[in-house]
């Protein structure tokens, strides 16, 4: 694979996004691989993955989103069926659990990916932001549930509203990660901990997971006419001047003037 890493360890494997001089961007390459790499993953009965993210000189797990890959307008860019969509869905219907090992920055739908992951341990260079305020992008009901069930209803419109950067302790503090370990210690301890898991019943541990995933997803009882209102609002931003406008400053290295239009 060019840009992710899979290394198998007995029953558990150790998948490594590697495109450090893109800062590991969650382009459809990178993630068509990773969603392959945790097929290769069943198909070698893997109980625990381990997902981590390649160094780079800028301490940035991953920057999110390939931003040059987003649609100019017109079409929703966080829809059911897109990659990084499809590997949410490939995460949570794992048969084991996933769990991130995070150093440096994770940023947009990479810090959604961390949000659906079983686990996630980290060190103190770590940081959570989820950006689409900033970038003027409407964000999908799936994923603003994924962080109201993580940090509650308050901590996740903060996260939103601001897109500012959530730093390692308060991240720990709001439940975004289960431990923050020492930078050295953090690779050996979460590989004791995911060997500890391979102890168990492999199948209680697999119904156990899907049983959190359907009870975390029964939280809302949504009338259809509210979803598509949802839709709907969603469609008025990724056909605004604004939404253009944001992936274009980004790309032209400015700050975006949003006219609210
Ligand atoms: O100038 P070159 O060509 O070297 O490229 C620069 C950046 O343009 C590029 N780059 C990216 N390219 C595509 N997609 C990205 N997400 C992305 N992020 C960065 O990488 C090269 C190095 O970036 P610099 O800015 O020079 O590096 P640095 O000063 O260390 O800053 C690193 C960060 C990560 C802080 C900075 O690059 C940044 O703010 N990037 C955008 C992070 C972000 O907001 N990601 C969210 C993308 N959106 C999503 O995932 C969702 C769709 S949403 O927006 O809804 O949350």
């Amino acid at each position: 694979m060019d840009f992710v890493n899979i290394q198998l360890n007995d029953k558990i494997a150790t998948l490594t996004l590697s495109n450090p001089s893109k800062l590991n961007a969650l382009s459809k390459g990178l993630v068509d691989e990773l969603i392959q790499a945790l097929q290769i993953c069943s198909e070698n009965k893997i109980i625990v993955v381990l997902l981590k993210a390649k160094e780079n000189k800028n301490n940035v797990w991953s920057a999110g989103h390939d931003i040059h890959e987003l649609p100019e307008g017109r079409r929703d860019p966080l829809s059911f069926f897109d990659a990084i969509e499809v590997l949410l869905h490939e995460v949570q219907g794992f048969s084991g659990p996933v769990i991130a090992v995070v150093r440096g920055s994770v940023w947009g739908a990479a810090c959604d990916l961390i949000m659906t992951c079983d686990m996630v341990f980290a060190d103190n260079t770590s940081s959570f932001a989820i950006t689409p305020a900033k970038i003027g992008i409407p964000y999908n009901v799936t994923g603003i549930m994924h962080f109201i069930n993580r940090v509650g209803l308050n901590r996740a419109k903060e996260m939103f509203f601001t897109a500012n950067p959530v730093d390692a302790e308060t991240a720990e503090d709001w439940g975004i990660i289960n431990h923050l370990f020492p930078k050295d210690e953090l690779d050996d301890k979460v590989f004791e901990i995911a060997k500890q898991i391979c102890q168990n019943s492999p199948l209680a541990v697999g119904v156990i997971k899907e049983q959190f995933h359907y009870l975390s997803e029964t939280c809302v009882s949504m009338p259809p006419v509210l979803f598509e209102r949802i839709s709907g609002l969603r469609r008025k931003v990724y056909d605004s001047h604004d939404y253009l406008e944001g992936i274009r400053a980004f790309k032209e290295k400015r700050k975006p003037t949003y006219l609210g239009e």
